[in-house]
């Protein structure tokens, strides 16, 4: 049994989605982000940084690092050919994505809704900006790859990474004039959103993005 802890709308939907594709038990601790439940020491002490997700695997070995658990995961379950074997020529593009996604287009959307956390200065904005325009780079080069040979990142074979994809789309700090300028990627969303899967746990999420 996997626990898995998150905050409704946050990054662990991602992980969630592939728990619930992969047809794995587990369990959700869902935190009070309010309650700023995510730093205090009950939960820092499983996740020193206060950050969700946090995969507890059945080991009772912790995983922090969104990216790194749907690689694990997905690694765990070859069967389900949600990520290309470490052999397939589709591997190289499949990481490629994973990366960008998590560590350009997660951290450009964090600095567009918490620019504060990125600055000492009195004035975020200058942060926000930046974040927005890296953001919109970021997209624009998976626009452009989808336009090329989509309609998923890995051209006809979904995987772990559109999970990834459509997860942080959702979090654009203007969804509506986002999609409109890539609408290859709101095709792609829409393609998520309509797996089994994935539409099951929609309901817990859709309301907090
Ligand atoms: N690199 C981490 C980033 C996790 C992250 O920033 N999570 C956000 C929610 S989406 C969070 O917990 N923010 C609270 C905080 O940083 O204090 C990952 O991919 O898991």
């Amino acid at each position: 049994m996997y626990t898995l802890y998150n905050t409704p709308g946050a990054g662990g939907f991602a992980v969630q989605a592939l728990l619930e594709e992969l047809g794995l038990d587990y369990k959700l601790v869902h935190l009070d982000f309010d309650a700023d439940e995510h730093k205090q020491k009950a939960y820092t002490d499983i996740n020193p940084l206060g950050q969700v997700p946090t995969l507890v695997l059945p080991d009772a070995s912790v995983m922090t690092e969104s990216a790194a658990m749907l690689i694990y995961l997905c690694d765990l379950h070859p069967e389900t050919g949600l990520a290309p074997s470490p052999t397939s020529l589709l591997r190289a593009a499949y990481l490629r994505w994973m990366m960008l996604l998590s560590s350009g287009v997660y951290t450009a959307n964090l600095r567009c809704y918490h620019p504060e956390d990125f600055t000492s200065a009195d004035d975020p904005e200058p942060v926000r900006e930046v974040g927005e325009r890296h953001l919109t780079e970021c997209w624009a080069v998976v626009e452009e790859a989808l336009a090329a040979g989509g309609p998923w990142l890995l051209g006809e074979t979904y995987s772990a990474a559109d999970i990834y994809a459509m997860m942080i789309a959702q979090w654009a700090p203007y969804p509506a004039a986002n999609f409109a300028k890539f609408p290859h990627l709101e095709r792609l969303c829409d393609g998520v959103r309509s797996r089994l899967a994935v539409a099951r746990i929609l309901p817990q999420h859709d309301d907090f993005w």
